[in-house]
């Protein structure tokens, strides 16, 4: 298929508590390349093989969290297009200037009605993968170094009225319904959380149904095989980084997985797997009932800590 319009996720602003030992843990442990700081002391990473210059930006401040997250879009005319469609629906937006993050173009910020801050640009340095373009190797150091996801791939945020948000992604953004998890059949079998992909991904982003707004549950680093989310989960063991659950496989998109917590206390998670469905596929639902297995399929746990805890 042709990825058009919004193109893939680009970047997630990730409160920290502590600047310093936050700075090692996504560079030394996840296995990020650190490609900058900023004049407010903002720290920059990507993964191995991305090609922009930032995928993860980290902030110190006094509680975690994400500020805001980034999809690029494929170009200008494309961003022009998607700010005039979200102001026909009434949602207001903002421009970033060029340049507010390193080595990005301008942005243009809206708010979720699950109280997220959400991002549209067009243009974001490309810095390469260190590999070259000329007869590269499959992989070279940095694919070695730490837990080296090879991107980050998609965020999971929980907050209220995620059937407002699913509207905006659908009818405005370009994005579609892959898989779905509803409520119990007495409260009406409401979506209670929502996988939307803009590409052939399982998902790109998405939401699960919180009182509370504008929360994180996970941002997900995608590993190149099942096999280096099992070496991922040996490097937490050796670097004690508390586990909230896995390796396992979720029946929800199928992927092969661990949820972590990095030093201040947001979740990450690892994963590989899944499947690439195509647009014309339909939507898989989960029941109430099935859900056990679509969260941990082998076992069918309900996690509570998955289940409750955001930053
Ligand atoms: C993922 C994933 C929930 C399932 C989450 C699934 C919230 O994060 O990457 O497939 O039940
Ligand atoms: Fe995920």
């Amino acid at each position: 298929m042709a990825i058009t319009g919004v193109m893939r996720t680009g970047h997630a602003q990730l409160r920290v508590l502590d600047m310093e030992v936050s700075r090692k843990f996504y560079r030394d442990v996840i296995g990020l390349v650190e490609t900058g700081e900023d004049a407010q002391g903002r720290v920059y990473f990507k993964a191995w093989d991305e090609r922009d210059h930032n995928s993860i930006v980290l902030r110190q401040a006094d509680s975690a969290g994400v500020d805001f997250v980034g999809y690029r879009v494929l170009d200008n005319a494309t961003l022009d297009q998607l700010e005039r469609a979200l102001k026909e629906r009434g949602i207001g937006t903002r421009r970033i200037p060029k340049g507010e993050m390193l080595e990005t173009g301008e942005r243009v910020r809206f708010n979720l009605p699950t109280g997220h801050e959400f991002e549209l640009y067009a243009e974001k340095n490309h810095v390469g993968n260190g590999l070259g373009l000329l007869n590269p190797p499959p992989w070279g150091k940095d694919a070695e170094h730490g837990m080296a996801p090879v991107r980050l791939d998609h965020c999971l945020l929980y907050g209220p009225n995620i059937a407002a948000n699913k509207t905006i992604f659908t009818e405005v953004l370009g994005f579609r319904l892959v898989e779905r998890v509803l409520g119990p059949v007495e409260a009406g079998e409401p979506e209670v959380a929502i996988f939307l992909s803009c590409s052939n991904k399982t998902h790109d982003i998405a939401f699960v149904e919180h009182p509370h707004p504008g929360k994180l549950h996970h941002v997900s680093f995608r590993m190149s095989s099942w096999e280096r989310v099992q070496r991922a989960a040996d490097i937490m063991g050796m670097n004690r980084v508390p586990i909230d659950m896995g390796p396992t496989r979720h029946g929800v998109t199928r992927g092969e997985t661990i949820y972590a917590w990095d030093p201040s206390g947001n979740r990450f998670e690892t994963f590989a797997g899944g499947y690439e469905p195509y647009p014309d596929w339909e939507t898989i639902t989960w029941t109430f009932e099935g859900f056990g297995h679509g969260l941990d399929y082998p076992t069918g746990t309900l996690h509570e800590s998955f289940l409750g805890v955001v930053s």
